[in-house]
């Protein structure tokens, strides 16, 4: 007995020719002629069912006549229907557990430990015994014995699910439903499906609309009387297959325009590894200092030490740590400078970079930045991991104040799109005087620290052979607080590392920093 389908796919190929060949198939064919039977309009959900199709074939077609014009008009409506669950579907096709027992259970009565190994047994037996069918006779010599206590019974679950699944959930009650779902049999779905009425231009027969001008079709001037396809200008393209740039390093190349706007030059940090000479002894942080210590810092084995250090500019530093001179002593060894180890900052380049411009004479005044990985020995959370990006900024010229320093913080931050700046002393070993840097955030209502800044000590620009009267002023903050706070992240593995998502790269969008923030899912706390 061939299905509809089967009968429309004879039924058109006699009619209508090429209309078969339409693109989009005989659904269409049929729901146009259902639309020209009905009054009013039709449900494509009722229709699949009807024609005992796939509901997405019928959606298939509304989409494709849609595009032919206003042969029909489609309203998406959401419509909730009850659906049974694959237990559910179980009891409706096999009765309820607690029936089950029932039935199992002979006028002889079973033993209780026997019904219990039935497959309905658990599940089915409080059932049946909330329901008076069964009761337990405890008194029994060889254990606890099940009896009936109605001779028969409605198996009322199977009957309801099985009323559900005949399309006729309004016959039940609430109360019955919500029982149902409650026994995870029952569950409400909610369906998009379109309401489709006739358009302006309703017609049942659909003429194939020509999509492409071919070189025939001009040649023969067939294209004069064959109907064309519309253009859909709004159609989406195709997203082109692109390579996709995380979201920190779009975040970056705005820090890099920043910078370069404002006149800076990057400084080289292609070393992730560096001597201790140049992450901390150059930067006047004592030996003893807690962070040239395992708990911070990731020395390294191989190659464990650093052969080249400018032994002069060393000697200079060692004066400066072990004997003071402009400030406090500290015991200071070679060994210890030459530990190799995963820079723990960009400051590190900095020193070098203002060591090579102390190599210049005259003194000419510098403005340098760096954007790189830097790694530290801490305990993992939320927001940090073992490495992140810092960000560095760094100005030398002659009389800098804790004024200039302020300012071009200020500059800095005001294209960030970040205005509302206060300034905390802090602590470095390499700056005095240090200050935090905070900025009001609108979204998360609250004073967010945006970095780190300060003056260089002389202690550390002294050494390099700079002239007394040139001071720099130096501020750094880090890549992913900015990125994870624009893009909404909370959880900094969500930014980076083997958990990351790519589809979240390839949705990243290009997010301007002086833009407002996206709004994260739950806003995230600073
Ligand atoms: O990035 C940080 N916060 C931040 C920055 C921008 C931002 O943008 C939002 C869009 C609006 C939001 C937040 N911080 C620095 C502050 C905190 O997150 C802090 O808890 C974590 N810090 C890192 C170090 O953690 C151990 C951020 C990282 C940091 C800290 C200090 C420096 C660099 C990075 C520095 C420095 C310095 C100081 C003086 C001279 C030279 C360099």
């Amino acid at each position: 007995e061939p299905d509809s389908l089967h009968v429309l796919q004879l039924f058109c190929h006699t009619q209508h020719g090429d209309a078969l060949t339409m693109a989009d198939g005989p659904v269409a064919e049929l729901l146009l002629r259902r639309l020209q039977a009905a009054d009013g309009g039709l449900d494509s959900a009722e229709l699949a069912a009807e024609l005992g199709v796939e509901h997405q074939a019928v959606v298939g077609a509304v989409k494709s006549l849609q595009a032919l014009g206003e042969v029909i008009e489609a309203e998406l409506r959401s419509t909730k229907r009850w659906e049974l669950t694959a237990e559910g579907e179980e009891i409706a096709r096999e009765g309820s557990h607690e029936a089950r027992v029932f039935r199992s259970v002979p006028p002889e009565g079973l033993a209780q430990s026997e019904l219990m190994r039935l497959p309905s047994g658990k599940v089915g037996f409080s059932k049946a015994m909330s329901n008076k069918w069964i009761r337990v006779d405890k008194s029994v010599a060889d254990g606890p014995r099940v009896f009936r206590v109605v001779d028969s019974m409605e198996d009322e679950v199977q009957r309801r699910l099985q009323l559900v699944r005949g399309g006729q959930a309004e016959k039940l009650g609430e109360k019955e439903k919500s029982e149902l779902r409650k026994r995870k049999l029952l569950t409400e779905v909610t369906l998009k499906t379109y309401w489709v009425s006739k358009g302006s231009a309703f017609s049942t027969s659909i003429s194939k609309q020509e999509t492409e001008l071919s070189p025939e079709m001009i040649s023969s001037g067939s294209w004069r009387d064959r109907p064309f396809k519309s253009y859909n200008f709004a159609a989406r393209g195709v997203l082109p297959d692109s390579g996709h740039l995380h979201p920190l390093l779009k975040v970056r190349s705005q820090f890099r325009q920043i910078f370069l706007e404002m006149g800076f030059t990057e400084m080289p940090t292609d070393n992730f590894i560096e001597s201790s000479f140049w992450n901390f002894d150059a930067l006047f942080q004592p030996q003893q200092h807690p962070a040239r210590d395992q708990h911070d810092t990731f020395f390294l084995r191989d190659p464990a030490e650093a052969l080249q250090l400018p032994m002069d500019y060393v000697q200079r530093v060692k004066r400066t740590h072990s004997q003071g001179g402009y400030g406090p002593r500290h015991t200071w060894t070679l060994d210890e400078a030459r530990k190799n180890l995963l820079r723990t900052h960009t400051t590190s380049a900095s020193a070098r970079a203002l060591y090579r411009l102390a190599q210049k004479k005259p003194f000419t005044p510098a403005k340098y930045f760096s954007i790189d990985r830097v790694f530290r020995n801490e305990t993992l959370d939320a927001t940090h991991l073992a490495e992140f990006h810092q960000i560095e900024g760094v100005v030398a010229d002659h009389g800098l104040t804790l004024g200039h320093l302020m300012g071009v913080l200020r500059e800095f931050f005001t294209k960030l799109g970040i205005t509302q700046l206060r300034f905390k002393p802090a602590y470095n070993p390499y700056t005095e005087p240090s200050m935090e840097v905070f900025s009001y955030h609108q979204g998360l209502k609250k004073w967010v620290e945006v970095g780190n800044s300060g003056i260089f000590r002389p202690e550390m620009l002294l050494p390099m052979g700079l002239p007394e009267n040139v001071s720099v002023i130096a501020w750094g903050l880090s890549l992913e607080r900015p990125t994870m706070i624009k893009y909404g992240i909370n959880n900094i593995r969500e930014l980076v590392g083997h958990k990351v998502n790519l589809q979240m790269v390839y949705d990243s969008p290009l997010c301007r920093l002086d833009a407002e923030p996206r709004p994260s899912q739950t806003q995230v706390a600073a």
